[in-house]
């Protein structure tokens, strides 16, 4: 059977972009019968300059969220990174087999490093070492398959190329996973800048539709979002980067395809309107299942710990197998 694990860092509310990049793909996965594991993987937020309160309610609501998104806690296992040791004890292996070059040109590494120097903060060394301890999450239960967006394929392919190095070395331990993106939608870009991906740690919200926006924000963003001065509606990603992200959420809210919808459209006004009203019937049901859940969070907290004791199950004798691989005495 396949196997499949994905996570989602709590470093803001939850977004349209990890939405329809992955979480929904998460629920598909897990409805058709894959044994999958998904992570709120909360070390990958101490990252980047953070509040730790702010952590900790941004961890329990990202898994409220996910459990809202359609998430069966009887069918996957859904836990928090911390709650199991493996990942950081993977990751210290991974890293003695990562060179501190590829993790250099990792786009996300560059870009955000840029961010914290221009903050006049710090750049954390475990922003470096992120990719690495991503592959752990990854390797630590033998995933073949890596549902995510498009920003994160290049972390897959890192954590493939940790994978085959290591069994190459010290014989085969590690399955060589493979990302997944979706075929619309698996970069959404911000409303109000198209050119840059909409990020939940952004600062301005404006051009973000996080997934708790009540009906009408989201419908003002989307009504706001920029274009350009044309009036054609194309689908290209290039020349009208705006315009072309509209028609990616549209096509993703209603399974249609970006190509064909640009043609169904003469302004930019009806493509707006007409994307707002997708998105707002989209989140509904999500919204609405969170409210319902966030009122009972003792609910959640025992949906994670039995997560974490399941994840632990599994990861563990894989993590085992790897520290003998490399050279370490097993304790006595
Ligand atoms: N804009 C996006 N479009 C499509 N997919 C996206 N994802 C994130 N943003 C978009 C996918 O969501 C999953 C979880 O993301 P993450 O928590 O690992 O964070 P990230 O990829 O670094 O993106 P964020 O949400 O913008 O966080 P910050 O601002 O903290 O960097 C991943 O599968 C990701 O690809």
């Amino acid at each position: 059977m396949t196997r499949i694990f994905s996570g989602i860092k709590p470093t803001g509310h939850l977004t349209l972009g990890n939405y329809l990049g992955a979480v929904r793909r998460w629920v598909e996965v897990d409805q058709h019968g894959a044994e999958a594991l998904f992570s709120v993987v909360d070390l990958h937020a101490l990252t980047v300059e953070h509040d730790p309160g702010r952590v900790r309610r941004l961890s329990r609501q990202a898994a409220t969220l996910l459990l809202a998104a359609g998430l069966d806690p009887e069918r996957c296992t859904l836990f928090v990174q911390s709650h199991v040791d493996e990942h950081a004890r993977l990751s210290y292996l991974l890293e003695c087999t990562a060179t501190d070059g590829e993790l250099r040109r990792m786009i996300q590494y560059k870009e955000k490093s840029v961010l914290a120097r221009a903050a006049g903060e710090g750049v954390r060394l475990s922003l470096l070492t992120y990719p690495v301890l991503m592959a752990a999450d990854i390797l630590a239960y033998g995933a073949d398959e890596v549902p995510v967006g498009e920003d994160q394929t290049q972390h897959v392919e890192l954590t493939r190329d940790l994978a085959v190095r290591f069994n190459q070395r010290y014989g085969h331990t590690f399955t060589v996973p493979r990302a997944t993106a979706p075929k619309v939608a698996a970069r959404v870009m911000d409303l109000q800048d198209p050119t840059s991906k909409m990020g939940k740690s952004h600062a301005n919200g404006a051009g973000i539709v996080y997934l708790l926006d009540d009906a009408e924000t989201v419908r003002r963003k989307i009504m706001r979002a920029v274009t350009d001065s044309g009036r054609d509606v194309e689908y290209d990603r290039e020349a009208r980067p705006g315009v072309a992200n509209l028609l990616d959420l549209m096509a993703a809210a209603t399974d249609g395809n970006p190509e064909e919808l640009a043609g169904v459209y003469q302004s930019y006004g009806a493509l707006k309107k007409d994307t707002a009203d997708a998105v707002v019937e989209l989140l509904r049901p999500l919204r609405e299942r969170h409210a319902e859940l966030a009122a009972d969070q003792g609910h959640v907290d025992q949906v994670l710990r039995d997560g974490a004791e399941r994840a632990r199950g599994v990861a563990r004798p894989l993590v085992d197998r790897a520290y003998r691989a490399i050279g370490l005495l097993p304790p006595g």
